[in-house]
């Protein structure tokens, strides 16, 4: 492709075609549009480029297997950008823009991201959509259009406070609204439209443009004039507004589940709605091979996570009451339909739903499950289990359903996202079905699309691999930037990299200078954190050890030390108070030590306000240290290490989620591994004592005490007590530091120490960061997407 594209803009129809847009939707004269007019426009025009591709490979795709990617979230952030990489066509299109006055930049910053997710788990749907398409795989999406994406965060008086964002209050210039394709969902107590708004998902310089569908809940009938007339006017605006409720705002809770009705409904909103397009597709492009028994020769759907698996009733509900279908036959049909992937070992992030709540939502799905449920006992029974031994398998206990069983019994394919996730998941988190199906289980490393988080994001360290590699291919075979290993010990190109990080790091300091109103000294070491606000990714780690630095430094000035900037972002839960007192703690340790004429020459912290995929693409490529702290086997995998790897920062992390893999790829004698290791935390599970950390350590015993001696305050919020006790006086009968701060205390300064010493060798620094990108291949989306696609999807790629 590529050829097509480049024709229209080269016969200059592009700029002659986007004047006309323009003026078509302004009404004004070139020199009176504003940012946004000119912004509007320009998506029209590249949507009209994208548009006849869009088509051809609908109708090239129209009956071919294909996967279909459930997930509550799509963590898009900016399409224009990307959209104009992937195209082929961001520095003609600037080029253009410019040569009649237009300033693209800002244009380009005008556009609001698309913050349809929470953090890990929805930017990761964004990526696969991307590889996916890149890599020419059959793979749709489907999810849900949220008015409101996740919470905006101010920072006031040092506390997160939550605004609203309404994203699509003036419009979405890369969705089309397909109402013909609109769908009738039922709950028990009301009925809603379901209309589809579909995402181009463009494929990088291939031709191929995949579609992204997600459902929007409107009123069935728009308005209902009956009730207006009769002078129920309220009740007339109220069912509008139950209707839109459904999807106007994206759940911010990142890891407990929020036992909400509306959840449970936005939920089974979307998977009804897809599930009633994908057989309404069905019979319509493939008659002549209709026959519902063929139904999982042409769909394989991935669940991401629990919040979609009530897809697996809605398809069985679909077959049977509204195609005739035995319910044998229609769960033999959906066992091979299924796949599911887990995201956490966190037991309150694992979906369990009260009955009476499901009964609320849909209650045939309800009777569906219990069904299933029915014949899973039947099936243990008859192979001899007790009632003790079913219980773990059980989809509905205790009153509540379990949906992970639930996905796991009727699914053909389980994995993790990470290997050792995936150890954790067949060891411990769903052993009991490991023992039973051990050949359903299996890994599928995380990965990220280097487009948007290289290529994009740093067009100077792009050019840079293109040159010495002599080659744009490793944009979409990522494994070839293992041929810049070459340039290990080549002093000239070590320098040349070190300068190009030099340069992201100046345009991060010019940014937050201008953002945050805090000057930082780009020439000290970068040392960044950025992910959700957590207990188990250990902030507070972070921060207790920035209070042990700048004690020492205030004690001892002269002391050697090379300048360090901490950088933090992230969001907490807005019911999350542990995880706002980070973010207050940060902040008033940031707050003093950067007023303290004698460390601030040395010590800066800042905490971005409002972290979100745009801030991130400014964050990744300037950052020289990459904080990966979690508590050993808590995070599955991390997906931000990943692109702190790929453009060339180290990873000071524990071995946990893909750290493991990061280390094993680049080498540990690459990056600054420490802290305890699962089997270590598993050993002193019981018998840990972080008291005698406490007591024993002066160091620890000093920052510990700071959190409650008065030297940062917390204005009466006691959030600095709440953390204080968490960590050594827990409450009866809990043992305090849950996720072992205290025991890695020590090991974590020391890697500190190591970093601090070794930045002060430039070329054996660069040479690091040149062999951690060199190796940075295997984490690529692409990888990731075609492991789905041979192993689970078994679908093939268009070429
Ligand atoms: C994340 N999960 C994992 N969940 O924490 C991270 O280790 C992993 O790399 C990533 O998934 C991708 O696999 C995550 O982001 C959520 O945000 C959910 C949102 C909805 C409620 C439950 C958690």
């Amino acid at each position: 492709m590529g050829d097509m594209i480049m024709d229209k803009l080269k016969k200059n129809k592009f700029i002659e075609n986007y004047i006309e847009n323009l003026q078509r939707i302004t009404l004004k004269s070139f020199e009176d549009t504003s940012d946004k007019d000119r912004y509007d426009a320009l998506c029209d025009s590249i949507m009209e480029l994208i548009n006849e591709e869009w088509r051809d490979c609908k109708r090239k795709t129209r009956n071919q297997r294909k996967a279909y990617y459930f997930s509550a979230e799509f963590l898009i952030g900016r399409s224009l950008g990307n959209n104009l990489i992937n195209l082929g066509i961001y520095d003609e299109v600037k080029e253009l823009l410019s040569e009649i006055g237009i300033d693209f930049e800002a244009i380009e910053n005008y556009e609001d991201d698309a913050a349809l997710g929470n953090g890990g788990l929805g930017r990761l749907a964004a990526c696969f959509m991307d590889s996916a398409a890149t890599q020419g795989l059959n793979l749709v999406g489907y999810g849900v259009r949220y008015r409101e994406g996740i919470f905006k965060q101010k920072i006031e008086e040092g506390f997160q406070v939550e605004h609203g964002d309404s994203w699509i209050k003036d419009g979405d210039g890369w969705s089309i609204r397909v109402d013909s394709d609109a769908k009738i969902v039922r709950f028990r107590d009301q009925q809603v439209k379901a209309v589809p708004f579909d995402m181009p998902v463009v494929g990088f310089e291939n031709g191929v443009v995949n579609t992204l569908r997600l459902w929007q809940s409107e009123p069935f009938e728009e308005f209902d004039f009956a009730k207006f007339n009769n002078y129920e006017y309220d009740e007339a605006v109220s069912e509008k507004n139950r209707a839109e409720d459904i999807t106007r705002v994206l759940y911010p809770n990142d890891m407990q589940r929020a036992g909400k009705v509306l959840r449970l409904k936005q939920q089974y909103f979307f998977c009804s709605a897809s599930i009633q397009d994908m057989v309404e597709k069905y019979k319509n492009d493939y008659p002549e091979d209709l026959k519902f028994e063929n139904f999982s020769k042409y769909h394989v759907i991935q669940l991401n996570d629990t919040h979609p698996i009530i897809a697996i009733p809605e398809l069985i509900r679909v077959l049977v009451d509204e195609n005739g279908i035995f319910f044998e036959d229609a769960l033999a049909i959906t066992r091979k339909v299924f796949a599911f992937t887990n995201h956490t070992v966190l037991q309150e992030a694992l979906e369990r739903w009260d009955k009476d709540i499901m009964l609320e939502v849909n209650p045939r799905c309800l009777e569906i499950i219990e069904k299933i449920n029915d014949i899973l006992v039947d099936e243990f029974k008859a192979k001899g289990y007790s009632d003790d031994q079913i219980d773990p398998y059980r989809i509905d206990r205790f009153e509540q359903i379990h949906m992970a069983n639930l996905a796991i019994y009727v699914g053909f394919s389980v994995n993790g996202v990470a290997a050792l996730h995936t150890e954790i998941l067949k060891d411990d988190t769903f052993n009991h079905w490991y023992k039973l199906r051990p050949e359903m289980f299996n890994n599928k490393t995380n990965g990220i699309t280097p487009r948007r988080w290289l290529v994009y994001s740093n067009r100077e360290l792009s050019s840079f691999i293109t040159g010495k590699l002599g080659t744009e291919d490793w944009k979409y075979q990522l494994d070839l930037l293992k041929g810049l290993e070459k340039y290990a010990d080549d002093e000239k190109v070590l320098e040349e990299l070190w300068n190009i990080k030099q340069t992201k790091k100046n345009e991060l300091a010019r940014y937050i200078l201008e953002k945050e109103g805090i000057k930082i000294d780009p020439k000290s070491i970068f040392d960044i954190q950025i992910k959700r606000i957590h207990e188990y990714k250990r902030q507070h780690l972070n921060i207790l050890h920035i209070i042990y630095l700048y004690h020492k430094l205030k004690k001892n000035p002269d002391m050697e030390f090379t300048p360090t900037t901490f950088i933090f972002g992230g969001k907490a839960a807005p019911g999350y108070f542990r995880a706002k007192g980070m973010i207050k703690l940060a902040n008033e340790v940031a707050r003093v030590v950067n007023a303290d004429p004698d460390v601030n020459k040395k010590l800066k912290v800042i905490f971005v306000e409002n972290y979100r995929v745009t801030y991130a693409e400014k964050l990744f490529p300037a950052a020289d240290i990459s904080e990966q702290i979690s508590t050993a086997g808590k995070e599955a995998s991390g997906t931000g290490n990943m692109k702190f790897m790929l453009n060339g920062a180290l990873t000071l992390g524990t071995l946990d989620g893909a750290n493991i893999e990061i280390f094993e790829h680049a080498g540990e004698e690459n990056n600054y591994r420490f802290g305890a290791t699962v089997e270590e935390l598993n050993e002193i599970m019981d018998t840990y004592n972080p008291v005698e950390f406490y007591s024993k350590d002066p160091d620890i015993k000093d920052v510990v005490d700071s959190l409650v001696s008065g030297e940062f305050k917390d204005n009466e919020s006691y959030m600095f007590l709440d953390i204080y006790n968490e960590l050594i006086k827990p409450q009866e009968g809990q043992r305090g530091d849950t996720y072992f701060l205290l025991k890695d205390f020590k090991a974590y300064a020391k890697a500190h120490e190591k970093v601090n010493r070794e930045y002060k060798n430039k070329m054996e620094w660069s040479r690091k960061c040149l062999i951690n990108i060199a190796n940075a291949g295997f984490f690529s989306s692409d990888r990731t997407i075609l492991d789905y696609a041979n192993d689970i999807w078994k679908i093939d790629q268009n070429r």
